[in-house]
């Protein structure tokens, strides 16, 4: 019997198995992600590939995806987009992995197209430098590296001859993360918020009567505390802007150029004004609505300072972010509007989610089109010229607030139920709210004191109520004489309409 070579089983190619592989994708991916993080601590909290893509994910979602997930996961869709990012990068570093069980080669090109993406989200975002690339350039590098080691070590001597690499690469990358983490936060701005001590208010906002609110019957307090303040902006990260970096600069169809420092701003004297804010997102009988007391300057005095000239029609504000908002000027230069540039909340200085050092509140307005956080720049110019960032994504140039009512409580007792709620139709003033149960005739609730038109109010009923279940509706009147329309309207493009109703069961 001959032996013929050439039909001889090849040696065979020696290959990872599945498992193997995965680890070796997964960890390289952790490397990738450490190293980013950590270059990120030294050129920008926003350089972090992984937060970068997160912002530009942000930024890129259609509005209806948006919508939804808002709807879905209210105010936490921001850990739940973390979350699924998480969850596709680890799927694709299993897939880079399984692609290269024999050769590392097709793993590291996935590697690259992820890094591309990461440096071209870092590239595009406006709140950090040409320097910056080096934290997703890292976290390429880092991958591709880590990933081609790994591989070389899993291959020549199999998994249990390679432990110390995989060992020392998990360790590294969390170290990395962790060092990055601890590095990056030591350089936020709480320290200089604690700095900034004391302001005092030249014109303090009256105090708050003892009837603004019906807290005891279920409704929120007339001033809402920072830390329950509702929060919406399209920052991952915080913006960290110590005080003593930060300015504002007025310029665009002006007669003079204006920069103002935080201290330029805080000397000058400050007014107080108690303001109820609200998102366009509210949907109807939704949460995204406080009061505060704001401290800050008069926004049409600064703008009379730099000379509006005859044509200006929006004040584009820009964030150190990023974000932008389109403000019509005739509102803000209109008498008694009492437009503010604000650097105070409540008694403090603006919480850092709140904008610190400085943001803009006009009252009667949503906040998308007026109240942009972390403020830097104010262009005066016209509509055509200028976009602001939710105007491009399908929601309205002009964002006055509508005229909403809610329910925030029923208790009932011996056929009777106490409804209670709130009303607003900031800069207007509500006049009238009425309650009804099942659709039956509309009964006038016992409104709070007012304490400004720019701030909701406060207001209860008590109707007959049979033992079982009942649907309780409200709608407001304000001081124009419009009432609250029951058509339905979703929040898109200019904010929701509606009656508010709640269905609830007497003792
Ligand atoms: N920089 C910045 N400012 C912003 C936003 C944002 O995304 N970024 N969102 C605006 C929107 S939509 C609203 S409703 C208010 C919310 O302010 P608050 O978070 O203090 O309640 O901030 C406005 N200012
Ligand atoms: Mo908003």
């Amino acid at each position: 019997m001959t032996t013929d070579l050439r039909e001889a089983p090849p040696v065979a190619a020696p290959r990872l198995t599945p498992a193997v592989a995965g680890l070796t994708g997964v960890l390289s991916l952790a490397a990738a992600v450490g190293a980013g993080h950590l270059v990120a601590a030294f050129v920008g909290s926003n350089a972090s590939p992984f937060l970068a893509v997160g912002n530009a994910a942000i930024d890129l979602t259609p509005t209806w995806l948006k919508n939804f997930a808002v709807d879905a996961f209210g105010t936490g869709d921001k850990p739940v987009l973390l979350a699924g990012m998480a969850v596709v990068l680890l799927l694709v570093a299993v897939g880079a992995g399984l692609l290269s069980r024999t050769r590392a080669l097709p793993g590291q090109v996935v590697v690259v197209v992820f890094g591309a993406v990461g440096v071209a989200a870092v590239y595009t975002r406006p709140d950090v430098g040409q320097l910056a690339l080096a934290a997703p350039l890292a976290s390429l590098v880092a991958g591709v590296l880590v990933f081609r080691w790994l591989h070389g070590a899993a291959l020549s001597r199999g998994m249990s001859g390679s432990r110390r690499e995989f060992l020392v690469t998990a360790v590294a990358a969390g170290v990395a993360g962790a060092v990055g983490q601890w590095l990056g936060s030591r350089k936020d701005a709480e320290g200089s918020r604690a700095a900034v001590g004391p302001l005092t208010a030249a014109e303090p906002a009256p105090p708050v009567p003892a009837g603004a609110d019906f807290a005891k019957l279920g409704t929120p307090s007339f001033i809402t505390s920072n830390s329950d303040f509702y929060r919406i902006d399209t920052a991952l990260v915080l913006p960290q802007v110590p005080a003593e970096d930060w300015t504002l600069r007025i310029h665009g169809m002006v007669d003079r150029e204006l920069t103002f420092s935080y201290a330029d701003i805080r000397n000058r004297p400050l007014v107080e004004r108690i303001v109820t804010l609200c998102c366009v997102s509210n949907p109807v009988g939704g949460p995204y609505i406080s009061t505060a007391r704001f401290l800050g300057v008069d926004l049409a005095e600064l703008l009379r300072e730099a000379g509006v000239r005859d044509g200006a029609e929006q004040l584009f504000s820009t964030s150190s972010d990023g974000f932008t908002a389109g403000t019509p000027v005739s509102t803000i230069l209109e008498p008694g509007r009492g437009a503010m540039l604000a650097i105070g909340m409540n008694g403090e200085p603006l919480p850092i989610a709140h904008g610190f050092p400085a943001r803009l509140v006009v009252p009667g307005l949503y906040g998308y089109v007026s109240a942009t956080k972390w403020v830097t720049d104010l262009e005066l110019t016209t509509w055509d010229a200028k976009q602001a960032y939710w105007l491009q994504r399908g929601w309205s140039e002009q964002g006055p607030i509508k005229t909403e009512s809610r329910i925030d409580a029923t208790r009932s007792a011996a056929g009777k139920v106490r409804v209670a709620g709130i009303a607003w139709a900031q800069h207007t003033g509500i006049d009238k709210v009425e309650v009804r149960l099942d659709g039956g005739a509309w009964q006038q609730a016992v409104l709070s004191t007012e304490v400004t038109t720019d701030a909701w109010r406060m207001w209860w009923a008590e109707l007959d109520a049979t033992p079982g279940s009942h649907t309780a509706t409200v709608r407001a009147t304000d001081r124009s004489g419009y009432t609250q329309t029951d058509r339905i309207a979703d929040v898109v493009p200019d904010g929701a309409t509606g009656w508010h109703t709640l269905t609830f069961t007497a003792q």
